[in-house]
């Protein structure tokens, strides 16, 4: 558990973004302690130090040097993002000291950071005077070369250590059965992390205390009516209605999620947020990962499941592998969590091919190795070719700009300065509408007023992907929009946010805050990859279904690994509706199947 204790603290205080990606920056030699380096001795003993820029500002990098080998490296990046850059850090020096070179892959989805931890190793070598060009990766070693053999028996093994799997594991562990979790990542929160938005529920304490009207059965409609009525009525129903019950465990967790706003195809205001308006994400995950540790709950880090095992049909453990050890883990019940695939293009492409090029808002986890094992094992799936693109990515870092921007009054315009499209329709009405648009773009635009009452935009600021203006004119000429054109755009809307009429695309949410409190603020996205609805077939009660339609005995799945919740197009907030309230049915479902 230190080890979980210490990547949440890397969750924690690796919050914020400060600063662009940049190139070079100082090297520094730090504490030769021995000044080697004669006869046949490759490297001239000692500790060595460089920097260079990262997407949040600085990353060092500490490297030991032997006389023939690179001892240890350590990096800091204390602000590079959670759950993005984070995994590189984790990752990215270990695999320098086994190759003994820093020739190794940048970490998908972290290409910044990646970059940066490989500059300032490198810059470190070479304050030590080493040939880094000439040092040849060593191929991969595994301890002696045999990996060894270790049998686990448990009650419930949970696959995959995202925001579905540690509400799982919290609720089964809380009724004092044994669970592990196995997490291929060097970290917790799986795409959870990266969520920013936050949770839709209905009929909440937190509404009604607001005073905002809303129903179980508006929710189940706004889904269907969202994924084109593809969805599942069934599971749909399970969310809607255990999703205030979810929000008040959360709460009982010590996660209130007391905060309301609309989310694209809400009618109501519907999608529950911390206080403050931060990232729901890395707040639920440092919670779960409290709770988790608080409970005494195993988390296997860096650990694979590859397969599940089966005894007569039924799922009774899974094979697992770290880099040292082969892992046979017995179980009465599984829990997959292992989320979905909106990582591996190769994957989404084979069902969509043209989402080749896209860039991806998922964490490198999602892979869609969790749907592979459950599919060996007789396993339905369901919509694979169900992929939504979010319309709001910033492209070059792949940084996801929160539907609670347009929730909060943001606008998007194109290079002309003319708003397009209702904002808040749902996601794939707006991401097509942007790509109609010249070049398949857009800005989204607001103000000080929402700068100030939604804490997710800090990141955007300091993370340099904003373009910033004391004035609308000002604003405009800095994204090379005709001042005047911008201008008029802002009039217009601001006239329908008074008047509560938008003459222009019929936007009825999101209308509370006009966009007139300097300074002005744009962000140049596009659509992305963000989250595949389909997945293994599960029903009501979170068992999974095999080909036949019958249930897998002893198999229960949750979260992104599962389709057929969201149809054709997930509505913002469901997924982390979707993790809590399925994270907790199956764990539940795997309590019964277990006797307890
Ligand atoms: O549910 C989501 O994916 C979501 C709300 C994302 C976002 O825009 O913040």
């Amino acid at each position: 558990m230190k080890k979980l204790t210490a990547l949440l603290m890397v969750f924690i205080f690796t919050f914020m973004l400060i600063g662009c990606s940049g190139n070079r920056n100082s090297t520094e030699p730090a504490d030769n302690q021995t000044a080697g380096n004669t006869g046949d001795t490759k490297f001239k003993a000692g500790t060595y130090e460089g920097t260079a820029k990262g997407l949040g500002g600085d990353v060092v990098a500490t490297v030991v040097l032997s006389d023939n080998k690179i001892e240890e490296i350590t990096v800091k990046g204390d602000n590079e993002t959670e759950g993005i850059g984070t995994p590189a850090l984790e990752i990215l020096p270990g695999l320098m000291v086994e190759k003994q070179s820093v020739k190794v892959d940048a970490i998908s989805g972290a290409t910044v950071t990646s970059n940066a931890i490989i500059e300032a190793v490198t810059k470190a070598l070479e304050s030590a005077g080493v040939d880094v060009a000439s040092l040849t990766p060593a191929e991969t070693e595994t301890g002696s070369g045999e990996k060894t053999e270790e049998t686990i028996d448990t009650d419930v093994v949970v696959v995959g250590a995202g925001g579905a799997g540690m509400t799982a594991a919290i609720e089964l562990k809380s009724a004092g059965v044994n669970v592990i979790i196995v997490e291929k990542m060097p970290m917790v929160g799986g795409n959870t992390v990266r969520s920013s938005g936050g949770m839709n529920a209905a009929e909440t304490k937190v509404q009604k205390s607001l005073e905002v009207e809303d129903s179980v059965e508006t929710f189940i409609e706004d889904t269907m009516a969202g994924g084109h009525n593809l969805n599942n009525r069934e599971l749909v129903t399970v969310l809607a209605e255990n999703s205030s019950d979810a929000v008040d465990w959360l709460e009982s967790i010590g996660a209130p999620l007391p905060e309301l706003s609309f989310s694209g195809g809400a009618t109501n205001k519907r999608i529950h947020r911390p206080a403050g308006g931060g990232d729901v994400g890395t707040y639920l995950v440092e919670h779960f990962t409290a709770n988790l540790e608080k409970l005494g709950v195993e988390v296997m880090l860096n650990t694979e499941a590859t397969e599940l095992i089966t005894n007569e049909g039924a799922v009774t453990g899974i094979k697992a592998e770290s880099a040292n050890v082969n892992y046979t883990i017995n179980a009465k019940a599984v829990v997959l969590a292992t989320g979905g695939f909106g990582a591996n293009e190769e994957m989404y492409t084979e069902y969509k091919p043209e989402l080749k090029g896209y860039v991806t808002t998922n964490a490198p986890g999602a892979t869609g190795d969790g749907i592979r094992m459950a599919e060996a094992v007789g396993a339905k799936l369901v919509d694979m070719e169900q992929i939504q693109i979010h319309p709001t990515v910033e492209q070059t870092t792949s940084i996801l700009v929160t539907e609670s921007v347009r929730g909060g009054g943001a606008i998007l315009v194109n290079q002309s300065g003319k708003r397009f499209t209702d904002e808040l329709l749902t996601r794939d009405i707006v991401s097509a509408a942007i790509n109609k648009q010249e070049g398949s773009y857009a800005y989204i635009i607001f103000d000080q007023y929402l700068r100030d009452n939604l804490a997710a935009v800090e990141k955007y600021v300091e993370g340099g992907i904003t373009v910033q203006g004391n004035t609308i004119e000002e604003l405009a000429a800095r994204i090379d929009v005709e001042p005047a054109v911008l201008s008029e755009t802002l009039k217009v809307w601001n006239t329908a946010v008074a008047e509560k009429k938008d003459g222009e695309f019929g936007r009825e949410t999101g209308m509370e805050n006009d966009i007139t409190k300097g300074p002005f603020y744009a962000i140049k996205i596009a659509p992305g990859v963000h989250h595949t609805m389909g997945g293994v077939e599960i029903n009501t009660d979170a068992e999974v279904i095999n080909t036949d339609g019958e249930a897998i005995q002893g198999l229960f799945a949750a979260g992104e690994v599962t389709g057929g919740i969201h149809g054709g197009n997930r509505i913002g907030g469901n997924a982390v509706a979707d993790i809590v309230v399925f994270g907790r049915v199956a764990a539940a479902s795997a309590l019964k199947y277990i006797g307890q």
